[in-house]
């Protein structure tokens, strides 16, 4: 049994899934570069809409993740508070933010508390998101597929008033596609971003309700370093389709050396069955069942005998 599980630890080895990624910074603001008190406009942010009022958007030293300062957004009941910088993307991106709501407040026009978001000012009248995450007045989290359709949101977690959030966004822009990340946990992947057009670059907001107030800290957006769980379900289910057209592209020998007989694959069950693997001069059958998926195709020995 030992060198079965050697021969079966050296199939997993040959099964894995190497992926090169690299890095490229688009843009990144702690906002430590300001004078406490004004916008922004300085680093290319733009107010499009003032909230509160404008003397309530500016930099602010009261909190923040990084240094001394961040930016303070103040929404009101049905007018938010909206900070646009145009980026040139890549068609795959990460979006990250950190960000902390003052209180839960009532819910206004519409029940978003803070959102951020990646955004296209110019389409339709107030402007297209997409791959948004939303804090809410019911005190929840959603993922936003479509910019103004609330029944379209996908629940992600509850929060807290007064607790700064890392959010984080991977989306693939080619795909129409996004991953959320919150306090780097990975809490769905592959959402679909439903409306039509792309983003020119990111929007932090505070929303409606009784003034929502939002702090954002470290704004980044970046090509992602790594790939994502999209990218990593849609590798898998390419090397899974080569697998059983041809097991021997990923790796599991069918003739010759240790092997007689024709190794098959059960789509349905998933099980790749040897009926006959010759070790040491004993002859085994055995089934291995694929039992995750990813990052890395693991196989486990389901059923065996000697023949
Ligand atoms: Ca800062």
């Amino acid at each position: 049994m030992k060198k079965v599980t050697m021969v079966i630890c050296m199939f997993l080895i040959s099964l894995i899934f190497a992926v090169n990624a690299f890095a490229n910074d688009l843009s990144s603001d702690d906002f430590e570069s300001y004078t406490v008190g004004t916008f922004p406009s300085s680093g290319g942010w733009q107010l499009l809409y003032n909230g509160a009022g404008t003397p309530s958007q500016y930099v602010d030293n009261t909190h923040s993740t990084s240094g001394a300062k961040s930016l303070h957004l103040v929404g009101s009941s049905c007018w938010s508070a909206e900070a646009y910088l145009p980026i040139s993307l890549s068609s795959r991106v990460k979006f990250e933010t950190m960000v902390m709501i003052d209180q839960i407040v009532s819910c206004g026009c519409t029940p978003s508390v803070a959102y951020v978001t990646l955004f296209d000012p110019t389409l339709n009248t107030w402007g297209t998101g997409y791959g948004g995450v939303d804090f809410n007045c019911d005190g929840k989290v959603y993922a936003m597929r479509d910019h103004y359709d609330r029944s379209k949101d996908i629940f992600l977690m509850s929060y807290n008033a007064v607790k700064w959030y890392h959010v984080e966004v991977v989306a693939d822009l080619t795909l129409k596609t996004f991953d959320v990340y919150i306090d780097g946990v990975l809490l769905k992947s592959g959402l679909e971003m439903l409306d039509a057009g792309s983003p020119k670059g990111i929007k932090v907001v505070a929303g409606h309700g009784s003034n929502p107030t939002a702090w954002f800290d470290d704004v980044k957006v970046s090509i992602p370093t790594s790939c994502s769980q999209t990218d990593f379900d849609t590798a898998y289910q390419a090397g899974r389709q080569a697998c059983i057209t041809n097991p021997a592209s990923c790796g599991i020998p069918t003739s010759g050396g240790n092997q007689c007989g024709t190794v098959t694959y059960n789509l349905f069950t998933p099980t790749v069955h040897y009926p006959c693997l010759n070790i040491e001069g004993t002859s085994y059958w055995l089934d291995l069942g694929i039992y995750s998926n990813s990052p890395t195709l693991l196989l486990n020995i389901t059923n065996f005998g000697t023949n």
